[in-house]
């Protein structure tokens, strides 16, 4: 669908206005001023509570970020998506992560096949395969139950079931750990696999499009090792499962095609948790706590496709992050999960923001004249106080800022959970309020300093505030929860996507990976010399060959 250009939308235009009249917007005096900016600012869905009260807006910037939402028919693009319209229109795909997760699957026919049945099967084996591995009727080649899941995989077959696992440790099945491997470097696997046995170890093989070189490399790897020990080829068909669409390259590497479990091309990689790439997550969680993870995304899709704007919380962060992004001029964007099982969740977050809208080509073909995606960061606090949080409160930079934590902690120790809070209430408290000359200045001086020396230094200790956060509050990491919370990002990743007029479903700068490495890697150890690179290459791989005793 074409669209005016987005800096042409009257709701632009007139945010740009507004801009100029919020650069002085003081957020400390906003809230003195009106005592319901919580209760205005602050939004609630399933047990998920939004605060953006803590945000450089009024009641007019919403509004003309709404206004900038309808006029770029945000609406139209969600129902294109949630409907199977190819909206990946650079891969000619439908978009349709959030069928995986519909408890109830209405009838949907992509290229005259209907997904709800075949997403339907797909889920069957799955829970017959996890089950059998749990209650151990599923045995290894030499009878033993499987112990160890290791899965293979990288970028979306890896980062999502990998940050989810990690996330719902506490709810680990006893019998059977699963190890995450994606790495090329051989010090991955190799690391993983000395801790394991083979007679009870099972790999998951996880690659959309089974081409991938690091899983490749590694699932080779993970077959020798294992033929190594157990001397028979047929233990493949007991070791080794895989995941992906490309069933010819399944059958080829050696996997039987009955220990596959498929998906399909309308399933981005960096939205795949909710597929067959989520196996690993359920042999680690069980089948129930998977289906409540699917339950908790497609509660945050019911909540996207239904909820008006002005109370949608993927909308509202999308369009605070629009906001920053392209009005102040801000790069990046931190997320701080005071949550330690969360600490995967920022690389998660950065593959499924940066990939899907670090673009510049908008969907009319053009190079856009306005910031796309901004760069995502972030630590788990408290670590991240002890370590940069120094540049959110004193830099020069403006960061917009998310905070996530839980009401109540899975495993309570002390009153360590209570002090987790406090410091995450502290830090958005203060970057709100900041703290002023005048008040540091007295403080020295009743500390006994000389009014000349707490002149000096106080400027040192001036913390500006004003600076804007979001925190999330969730009663307890469980699999609902994190479902949403994930789909809840999804969606605000897409919100954005649609506003900057991207296609945020392709990667052609990982296809561009995939297809730079061969030549180079061919130039390293071959006889004869290298081929043509740049000279800063070409120096970098002859190095790289001397030190090999190969000729330059
Ligand atoms: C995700 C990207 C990318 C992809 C990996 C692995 O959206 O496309 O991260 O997931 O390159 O690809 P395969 O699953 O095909 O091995």
């Amino acid at each position: 669908m074409l669209m005016k250009p987005l800096k042409t939308l009257s709701a632009w235009k007139a945010l740009e206005q507004h801009f100029k009249a919020m650069r002085s917007f003081d957020m400390r005096a906003a809230f003195r001023e009106d005592a319901s900016r919580f209760d205005q600012l602050s939004l609630r869905c399933g047990n998920l509570l939004l605060d953006y009260s803590k945000n450089r807006v009024t009641s007019d910037t919403l509004g003309l970020l709404m206004q900038l939402a309808r006029e770029s028919d945000l609406e139209g693009l969600r129902t294109a998506m949630f409907s199977g319209e190819r909206i990946n229109f650079t891969e000619h795909r439908a978009v349709l992560h959030t069928a995986l997760r519909a408890p109830v699957r209405p009838p949907l026919v992509v290229e005259g096949i209907h997904v709800e049945h075949e997403v339907a099967a797909v889920l069957r084996r799955m829970q017959n395969f996890v089950e059998s591995i749990h209650n151990g009727n599923w045995r290894g080649h030499t009878g033993k139950p499987i112990r160890d899941v290791v899965n293979i995989g990288i970028g979306g077959s890896d980062l999502g079931p990998a940050m989810v696992c990690h996330a719902l440790d506490h709810y680990a099945v006893e019998n059977v750990r699963v190890h995450f491997v994606s790495n090329l470097d051989p010090a991955h696997l190799a690391g993983t696999l000395k801790l394991l046995d083979p007679e009870t170890t099972l790999f998951v093989v996880a690659s959309k499009t089974f081409t991938t070189l690091e899983t490749l490399a590694n699932a080779n790897s993970a077959k020798a090792w294992l033929l190594a020990a157990l001397r028979a080829p047929a233990a493949i068909a007991r070791h080794f499962v895989a995941l992906s669409t490309n069933a010819q390259a399944v059958e080829a590497f050696g996997i039987d095609p009955d220990n596959m479990f498929i998906f399909w091309d309308w399933v981005g990689g960096r939205y795949s948790l909710w597929s067959a790439i989520g196996l690993s997550i359920a042999l680690q969680i069980g089948w129930g706590n998977f289906q409540a993870l699917l339950a908790g995304a497609h509660a945050m899709d019911v909540h996207f496709k239904e909820a008006p704007p002005e109370a949608n919380m993927p909308v509202i962060l999308g369009m605070l992050g629009i906001w920053y992004a392209n009005f102040w001029g801000t790069d990046t964007y931190g997320i701080f999960p005071y949550d330690q099982r969360l600490h995967l969740l920022v690389p998660f977050l950065q593959q499924l923001d940066m990939e899907s809208n670090g673009k510049n080509v908008s969907r009319a073909n053009r190079r856009v004249n306005y910031n796309t995606g901004p760069i995502v960061w972030g630590a788990p606090g408290t670590n991240g106080q002890h370590a940069f949080f120094e540049l959110i409160h004193q830099g020069t930079r403006l960061i917009p800022t998310d905070f996530l934590m839980a009401a109540v902690n899975a495993t309570p120790l002390a009153d360590q959970h209570e002090w987790l809070l406090a410091n995450c209430l502290a830090q958005t408290e203060a970057l709100l309020k900041g703290k002023s000359r005048a008040v540091i200045e007295a403080e020295l001086i009743a500390q006994g300093m000389s009014r000349k020396n707490a002149r000096a230094l106080a400027p040192h200790k001036v913390f500006p505030g004003n600076r804007p956060s979001n925190t999330l509050l969730y009663q307890k990491l469980d699999p609902h929860t994190l479902g949403m919370l994930i789909a809840l990002y999804e969606h605000k990743v897409f919100v954005q996507g649609a506003i900057w007029q991207i296609n945020s479903f392709d990667q052609w700068g990982v296809e561009l990976g995939k297809q730079l490495a061969p030549p180079i890697r061919a130039a390293l150890s071959s006889v004869r010399a290298v081929g043509e690179h740049d000279a800063s290459t070409q120096g970098l791989i002859a190095d790289i060959r001397r030190r090999r005793g190969l000729s330059t």
